[in-house]
């Protein structure tokens, strides 16, 4: 990093120590501090304080939940180290020469250690720490990293930067999470470096034999996750969630097929678009407006003549089952007639330079003012803004160049700190909650902190209302607020490849709801790439086509007849799985689990699964490997070991651990479903309003083995399901016999109309529904699909079958 190594110095060996019930605290020789705490079993705090004297108050954006009891602990001391052992049996090591730290699991295996005591420049506040490494062990997450997981990515920026049409490699992009996951031998653990200045992260770039982490400021804090009993990367993205918070259930409107452009204007070209939806029979539940809605892109203001009565046309899109979704940028143009900049003014909300005048920059709207987000009052002030877009009966926001972009600051960035990004100076002064601190501190919650303003505006101004947020720039925390999507991206190949690991990476970052620009924002894709693209995104948590201004139609139907038909299709498969999807949700809800996730997250001990880069789970159950190369119609998949896994079209068993052959005509997406599952599904719906009027189906998939499948389901909307207005139901299936029973809440469930199995070889001799004889089925040899009708049925019963 930048700084010269000359004028490091380490923080000295521990000259006392002070024990605490859940850690010690140890007294350095350059008069710094190191607190170690227990936070819980599995979850280490280290903080070191003060290395230069400066006073400073523990305080976290990211942190949502700090009130742990902590884990007690013993301390042993000897002559060279001192030993803090946790009731769980997690340890600390610490050397008192140089203050090198062992952190241990519970099974007294080593987790991790200092390869070199912590530096700090006095000079400039920069604080490292380096970590030794063996040199097979791999690191994911670091939030949205335009990388793949393996290909040269070793070192990570953090610092929020808009980079229109970034290529593979281009480091750091808009969103920064100083959190990753390391992996080995299927043993793993993680670590968040809770800091918010310009953090690098070298993951063995410069040695294979250790890694570390840096900032250009504040303090050398994080937290180590040692994975629990099973060092499982599902118990630290628990415990990292536990920290940072978890994404509230979505609307489910919000996990429909979006559709937006840069823009979609006038009115009538909104209503036509609305209109084409419906009459092509391509389920859609979302559309947005882009800046251009707006009059000269002053926020919360509508362009007259383009959208002269927004309440009219949004009603009428509602009648009609879509929702709108409008953009709000930060900038805030400096007009003395415009509302939002003369109370943001007068009232002193935007951000002020360390001369104390208010700082401007140009973005769209040309000269600009900033809210300072980072103030309570300011997020209160422009949070009530968004009043007159729920009263217009808007559904949701999407915040852009939040990192914060400016095109030209008013003023030049200088001496160390003197890099390209297009953002403020980073003298601007910020509030920080009442912990004021400069942009060099701040810049990288800016983005998170405009997320949550919007986040809580919804939740104060309607109550009932389950907020719809999508967010560009974003930090630790940032799913408690926002969907996130991956910016500017190009439609080239090439991205659609870098899509899955992007979206892998940021999903064991802690952020479920995630998605990129399908067909691509910048440049024109093909017919056979958005339809490749849409396939890729059909099970993506955030489904969302949008494309930039001045570029061709990028509609499902705007590449001819045949594709039209094989997109109206895939955004079908996606409808048909809503109900799995919504599901994945609660789980993460409840544990932290993400949506979408690499093949290593649930199969930590299959090395073959960390190399993976081009195909991506969707819960535990279905395994989406998409084609992400022009012209190809076939593909090869790598099944994981530990399960067995069926094709979704053919219903032939495979075995995990293996490579196989997949069919990829351009009409299908490689789909396998892990043998012993059960979904549930729908018929086909034109929107999600739809849904409580469609039956339900579950296709469980034929295993010799016991497996159990949980189910969420509730009204899809406002918070009732936290008062126990929400059904759970669980499925116990192996081959020739399933049996369910709804085990708790008071939602009444849809009703369940079939169940599919998928991977029966033979007709079945006999099939019965508690015990009664059913003989109205379907049964087709050739996708060894068997279908029955379920007669009535109520929250506990038993289908068998026999062949
Ligand atoms: O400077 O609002 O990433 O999705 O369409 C460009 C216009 C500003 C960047 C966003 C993009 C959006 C565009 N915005």
């Amino acid at each position: 990093m930048i700084t010269s190594r000359e004028s490091l110095r380490t923080l000295g060996d521990i000259i006392g120590v002070t024990r605490h019930l859940d850690g010690a605290t140890f007294a350095l020789e350059s008069g710094a501090a190191l607190r170690l705490t227990f936070l819980l079993p599995g979850i280490i705090r280290v903080r070191f304080m003060s290395p230069d004297g400066k006073d400073r108050s523990d305080w976290s954006y990211a942190i949502e939940d700090s009130r742990f009891e902590g884990e007690e602990v013993f301390v042993e001391e000897d002559q060279q180290s001192i030993e803090i052992i946790a009731m769980s049996g997690v340890r600390v090591v610490a050397l008192r020469e140089g203050c090198l730290l062992s952190v241990f699991d519970e099974a007294g295996q080593l987790v991790v250690e200092d390869q070199q005591p912590p530096f700090f420049d006095p000079l400039n506040g920069f604080i490292e720490t380096t970590k030794r490494r063996e040199s097979d062990e791999l690191y994911f997450g670091f939030g949205e990293k335009a990388k793949s997981s393996l290909q040269g990515s070793k070192s990570h920026m953090m610092w929020n930067t808009d980079t229109y049409a970034y290529a593979p490699g281009t480091d750091p992009i808009y969103q920064s999470i100083p959190f990753f996951i390391a992996l080995r031998e299927g043993l793993s653990y993680g670590i968040f470096f809770d800091n918010t200045y310009r953090c690098l992260f070298d993951m063995g770039h410069t040695s294979e034999e250790y890694y570390s982490f840096a900032a250009l400021g504040g303090e050398l804090n994080y937290y180590v996750f040692t994975g629990g009993r099973e060092r499982s990367p599902r118990n630290i993205l628990r415990d990292y969630t536990l920290l940072t918070g978890r994404c509230p259930l979505p609307p489910l409107w919000a996990l429909g097929y979006q559709q937006s452009r840069w823009s979609y204007c006038p009115e009538a070209r909104v209503r036509e678009l609305a209109r084409q939806f419906r009459e092509k029979y391509i389920p859609v539940d979302v559309l947005y407006l882009d800046i251009d809605y707006m009059d000269e892109f002053r926020v919360f203001t509508w362009n007259q003549t383009h959208f002269p009565n927004p309440k009219l046309l949004i009603d009428d899109l509602k009648a009609d089952g879509f929702r709108l979704v409008v953009i709000i940028d930060p900038g805030i143009k400096v007009d003395e007639k415009y509302f939002v900049y003369r109370d943001g003014r007068d009232e002193g909300h935007f951000c002020r330079t360390s001369e104390g005048e208010e700082f401007q920059g140009q973005v769209w709207p040309g000269t600009c003012a900033f809210p300072d987000f980072t103030n309570p009052s300011a997020r209160e002030w422009f949070g009530n803004l968004y009043e007159q877009h729920l009263d217009a009966g808007v559904s949701g926001f999407w915040n852009d160049m939040n990192e914060p972009s400016v095109f030209a600051p008013g003023d030049t960035q200088s001496d160390i700190f003197d890099l390209p990004e297009k953002t403020f100076p980073l003298s601007v002064r910020h509030d920080g909650d009442g912990h004021a601190g400069d942009h060099a501190r701040y810049h990288n919650v800016y983005g998170m902190q405009m997320a949550r303003t919007t986040y809580e505006a919804i939740r104060r101004l309607r109550s009932d209302q389950r907020p719809f947020v999508l967010t560009r720039s974003g930090s630790a925390g940032i799913q408690r607020y926002a969907a996130v999507w991956t910016g500017d991206n190009v439609s080239t190949w090439e991205h659609l490849a870098l899509s899955i690991p992007m979206l892998c990476n940021l999903s064991v970052s802690g952020v479920p709801f995630v998605g990129t620009d399908i067909g691509g924002f910048a440049g024109e894709p093909s017919g056979e790439l958005f339809a490749r693209w849409l396939q890729a995104a059909a099970l993506t948590p955030f489904c969302r086509a949008h494309s930039e201004i001045g570029t061709s139609d990028q509609e499902p139907w705007s590449y001819g007849e045949e594709f039209e038909g094989i997109n109206r299709a895939t955004i079908e498969l996606r409808y048909q799985f809503l109900p799995y999807l919504y599901s994945l949700f609660h789980e993460h809800e409840q544990t932290g689990v993400p949506v979408m996730r690499p093949l290593w997250f649930d199969y930590p001990h299959d090395r073959r699964t960390y190399s993976v880069d081009d195909q991506f789970l969707v819960g535990s159950d279905l395994l989406v490997a998409p084609v992400i190369s022009e012209g190809a119609v076939t593909r090869s998949v790598y099944l994981p070991s530990g399960s067995q896994w069926r094709d979704w079209y053919t219903g032939l068993l495979y075995e995990g651990g293996t490579e196989i052959g997949a069919n990829a005509p351009i009409d299908r997406l490689p789909l396998f479903v892990r043998a012993g599952a059960a979904l549930f599904r729908q018929p086909v719906v034109q929107h999600t309003g739809q849904m409580r009027f469609a039956p339900l189906a579950i296709t469980a998939i034929s295993s010799g083995s016991l497996s159990t499948s949980t189910f969420y389901e509730d009204d899809g909307e406002g918070f009732d399901y936290k008062a126990g207005s929400f059904s759970l139901s669980q499925i116990q299936h192996r081959t020739g016999s399933l049996s369910f029973n709804r085990s708790a809440g008071l939602y009444s469930s849809r009703k369940i109309e079939f169940v599919e199995f998928l991977g029966v070889e033979s007709a079945p001799r006999e099939v019965s529904f508690n015990n009664q004889l059913i003989s109205d089925i379907a049964f087709n040899e050739g996708t060894r699909r068997l279908l029955v009708p379920l007669p009535e049925n109520g929250d506990s019963w038993v289908l068998t079958y026999t062949s």
